[in-house]
């Protein structure tokens, strides 16, 4: 039996070639301004915000339009205290021995160390869960390209934390899996980024990194 899927009109917006040029290199230039920090205050961030820039994430294309992703907002103090302590465990772990040396090397420009005070300091932690599968009722459900979805839904979240004014660091502990007991989430649910956001300490600092150039990045044929 052929079954009624139904479609909608698509708006689109075309540009003139000029005026596509124009917004490509402002949007370049605007993104080129975004730089991970590992300073924050503590100052609070209007939580509103954070509702928009999740939905903003949200929007991300998936796999069969599955949208395998959780995305867990944490500003509770004791939460924080905790994902700090678990995850500074384990970092002590890697950086004192899981970690190769030629990785440990590759770290040292840009100063990080096994302590993560951020986890407390900043207002508060985003904790991006991917779902492996779905698990409803106790029946398993299929996800496709897990990975690649989630991967674009947090670029996405990141670009929209930059366009509001606020900073982020992308955190990997790694292994993550206290993420699941701290926040008490299923087990179809994979953690795959912990990422505090907030605003920059006053004066902060960041590592002297260049961006690699488009003939480094990009091959036209
Ligand atoms: N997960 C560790 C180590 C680390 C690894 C990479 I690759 C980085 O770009 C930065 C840090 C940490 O978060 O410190």
């Amino acid at each position: 039996m052929e079954e009624n899927y139904s479609f909608i009109p698509y708006h689109h917006v075309r540009y003139s070639d000029q005026e596509t040029i124009k917004r490509s290199e402002e949007h370049y230039r605007y993104l080129n301004t975004r730089r991970t920090v590992r300073n924050f205050s503590p100052d609070p961030v209007p939580l509103e915000a954070i509702d928009h820039i999740i939905l903003s994430a949200s929007t991300a294309p998936s796999g069969a339009n599955k949208q395998p992703w959780i995305f867990c907002v944490v500003t509770n103090q004791e939460i924080k205290a905790q994902i700090r302590v678990a995850a500074e465990e384990e970092e002590y772990l890697s950086y004192h021995g899981r970690m190769k040396d030629e990785w440990v090397k590759d770290l040292a420009h840009l100063g990080t160390n096994w302590q993560k005070p951020f986890l407390e300091t900043a207002p508060l932690l985003i904790a991006i869960f991917r779902k492996s599968y779905n698990l409803e009722n106790g029946q398993k459900t299929s996800n496709y390209y897990v990975t690649e979805s989630v991967g674009i839904a947090c670029g996405m979240l990141l670009e929209a934390i930059h366009y509001c004014g606020l900073v982020a660091l992308t955190h990997t502990p790694s292994p993550m899996n206290f993420l699941n007991a701290i926040l008490k989430r299923p087990e179809n649910e994979k953690p795959f980024l912990l990422i505090p956001v907030g605003y920059p300490e006053k004066e902060t600092l960041v590592p002297d990194i260049k961006r690699k150039g488009l003939g480094e990045v990009c091959v036209k044929y």
